[in-house]
């Protein structure tokens, strides 16, 4: 029996309803065990990497914190069939997934006891994986940074909600506690944040990333890709310049696939912000100050008490002044 709308994340043991985006290259043990010791789900993005790298994150975060903690698996990597089982061995808690359907590996995670919690795009999805046994599921709009989907969140959140009976997680376009408060009222439990984690203190990427995304007003990110199949929410430079270039001149996908590889390393590692791939989410323009994860965490929850406290204020008028 359910305590209450926020059971699923009291039984993980954290604080807050929060989820931290699970970012290749960027989400690595020092941003989850940050956001995990901030009680929130620190997340480690598997993204790209080979299943060493992942092993290697999954056992420093072991050693920064002693709070539970997920692994995201991008599921066009190469290597997820090993990595699936990797997360088995080194007791991970949490596997969340995205990029595809993880179907074929979720009996295999829950025999471990693994709580699974695939990124959906479209409430098709969403009810094909909660037949398959997921335990809960993050609705990621389009307003997210990296791959993306056509909806918004504001308009899928409510819908998966209505479609399943599992826990749903809302993502893209959250940046604030604002943010928390409007996902919890179109039915959201929780909510996973990327963005705002990647100007944190803890967050170890190139500094000209993070500087890159607190210069970046509301309107420059855009959606590269859509050709491939993979569309990429990026901030704009002169390698989306380029990408765009191509696809308006129907260039061969082999010459566009090209310019992309690699290109989110070069910008995170390297801080090549123009001609690497600077993924963010549309809230980038909402983000003024590096902060440490637990002040984001804090100001976060903070600020959305107060606005669900406003909310009943209107109730209240409405009771007294009828
Ligand atoms: O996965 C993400 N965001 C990502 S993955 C990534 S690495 C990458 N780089 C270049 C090209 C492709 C990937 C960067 N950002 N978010 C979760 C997410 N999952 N968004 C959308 C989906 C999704 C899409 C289709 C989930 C399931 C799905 O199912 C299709 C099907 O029917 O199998």
């Amino acid at each position: 029996m359910n305590r209450n709308k926020f059971d699923f994340f009291y039984r993980l043991g954290l604080k807050y309803p929060l989820f931290q985006g699970g970012m290749a290259w960027v989400s690595d043990s020092s941003l989850a065990a940050a956001v995990s010791n901030a009680g929130g789900l620190g997340i480690i993005a598997a993204g790209t990497a080979p299943v060493d790298y992942v092993r290697d994150q999954i056992r420093k975060t072991k050693q920064l914190t002693d709070k539970p903690f997920g692994v995201n698996i991008m599921l066009l990597n190469e290597c997820t069939e090993q990595i699936a089982n990797m997360v088995c061995e080194e007791g991970v808690k949490v596997v969340t997934t995205g990029a595809g359907s993880p179907g074929k590996y979720i009996a295999r995670w829950k025999e471990s006891g693994i709580t699974v919690v695939p990124v959906v795009p479209s409430v098709a999805m969403a009810r094909r994986m909660e037949k398959e046994g997921a335990d809960a599921l993050i609705a990621e709009g389009g307003e997210a940074g990296g791959h993306v989907g056509e909806l918004t969140t504001m308009a899928l959140v409510p819908q998966v909600v209505d479609a399943v009976s599992i826990p749903v997680i809302a993502a893209g376009g959250i940046g604030d506690g604002r943010g928390i408060a409007a996902a919890l009222m179109l039915g959201a439990s929780g909510v996973q944040l990327g963005t705002r984690f990647v100007v944190s203190k803890e967050c170890t990427v190139h500094q000209n990333y993070k500087n890159r995304v607190l210069k970046a007003k509301d309107t420059d990110s855009v959606v590269t890709g859509r050709p491939t199949g993979h569309s990429v929410r990026v901030l704009k430079n002169k390698l989306t310049r380029k990408f765009l270039e191509l696809e308006r001149n129907c260039a061969n996908l082999e010459e566009y696939e090209a310019l992309g590889l690699g290109a989110l390393r070069k910008a995170v590692l390297e801080g090549d912000i123009d001609y690497g791939s600077v993924m963010a989410g549309q809230i980038a323009g909402l983000i003024k100050e590096e902060k440490s994860c637990q002040e984001i965490i804090e100001e976060l929850f903070s600020q959305a008490a107060n606005c669900l406290r406003e909310a009943q204020d209107l109730v209240e008028m409405g009771k007294n002044n009828g």
